[in-house]
């Protein structure tokens, strides 16, 4: 038996076509913003996609089938419903197999994406290895699937909520190129500079997709991340969001937050500590990389 995905109508055709499409989260929907703004920043992304000659594809679990594509309505219902489950590799097939609702992380976004033929997936920031993962061991499923499922991921970069200089030395080892678009510094989301170097860089979005496609000459499994900075103009520098990160960690600490809980737990309280600020930066982001994503789908399909 096949797949349980019901594509969108738009999505099938392009797919059919071999005309570019981009996949795009929920989690980020459901887990990542708070109400309303995440419909609004979902339509925002999605018209964005259109704008730049590609098809979006929003990914989320409901009544037993992947949807791959959502509906205006959809897209709102999702928005509002409470406990919709966050997924990723280990839960994805459980919650289709109960009918429940579930809201695809970067992993399980990935996931569906291959599965529907799609090559490029646009969201804000992965997850990564968190500080003191040596003692917790939490480590985002999301770097495994970078290294198994061959999707490329444009985000900008990782929150600094992490510990970037072992979240890319874990993709290192997982072999998973890490590409710095524009500028040789691996971007940490609000910042457009972390400090670190990355460990790729490219310029255009002709020489991702010419990676992309390599990768497929060569068989090699799992996709690539590319690292897109936030536009200067809506950038806080990193002095600016390094107390609110430090605030947000002690009371996920102070809480005893752990598994999936955490990554959902330090992005609402950052929302609420910057007064939203974190929020119309993280906004534009998402524009950024569903622009970039939607030009790199281009020259994917150009081939
Ligand atoms: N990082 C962000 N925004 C997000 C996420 C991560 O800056 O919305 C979401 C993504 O869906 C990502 C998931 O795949 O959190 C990672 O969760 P975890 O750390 O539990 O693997
Ligand atoms: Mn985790």
């Amino acid at each position: 038996m096949k797949a349980p995905l019901t594509l969108l109508p738009e999505v099938a055709d392009a797919l059919a076509g071999g005309r570019a499409v981009v996949a795009l989260e929920s989690t980020i929907i459901t887990h990542g913003m708070p109400f309303p703004q995440n419909v609004e920043t979902a339509r925002a992304v999605e018209a964005e996609i259109r704008a730049a000659g590609a098809v979006p594809a929003t990914i989320a679990v409901m009544g037993g089938r992947i949807h791959v594509g959502l509906t205006g309505d959809e897209l709102d219902q999702l928005g509002q419903a409470k406990d919709v489950a966050k997924l990723s590799r280990a839960d994805m097939a459980a919650c289709l197999a109960q009918g429940r609702t579930g809201a695809t992380t970067v992993a399980a976004t990935m996931i569906a994406a291959r599965l529907a033929g799609i090559s490029v997936f646009a969201t804000g920031g992965i997850g990564g290895v968190h500080r003191g993962a040596e003692l917790s061991f939490d480590i985002s499923a999301d770097l495994r699937e970078l290294a198994q499922t061959p999707v490329t991921v444009i985000a900008a970069g990782a929150k600094a909520i992490l510990d970037l200089p072992k979240t890319l030395e874990v993709l290192e080892t997982y072999g998973v190129p890490v590409i710095a678009f524009g500028q040789d510094e691996f971007p940490a989301f609000w910042s457009r500079g972390s400090g670190l170097p990355a460990p790729l860089r490219m310029d255009s979005a002709g020489e991702i997709a010419a990676a992309h496609l390599m990768r497929g000459r060569l068989g090699l499994p799992g996709g690539q991340l590319v690292a897109n900075p936030i536009p200067v103009e809506h950038e806080i520098a990193f002095a600016e969001i390094s107390p609110v990160i430090e605030q947000a960690l002690a009371e996920a600490a102070d809480q005893g937050i752990a598994g999936k809980a955490v990554t959902p737990f330090l992005l609402d309280r950052m929302f609420e500590i910057t007064a939203g600020r974190s929020l119309a930066s993280n906004v534009e982001l998402v524009l950024n990389n569903a622009r970039l994503g939607a030009a790199v789908a281009i020259e994917i399909a150009r081939g």
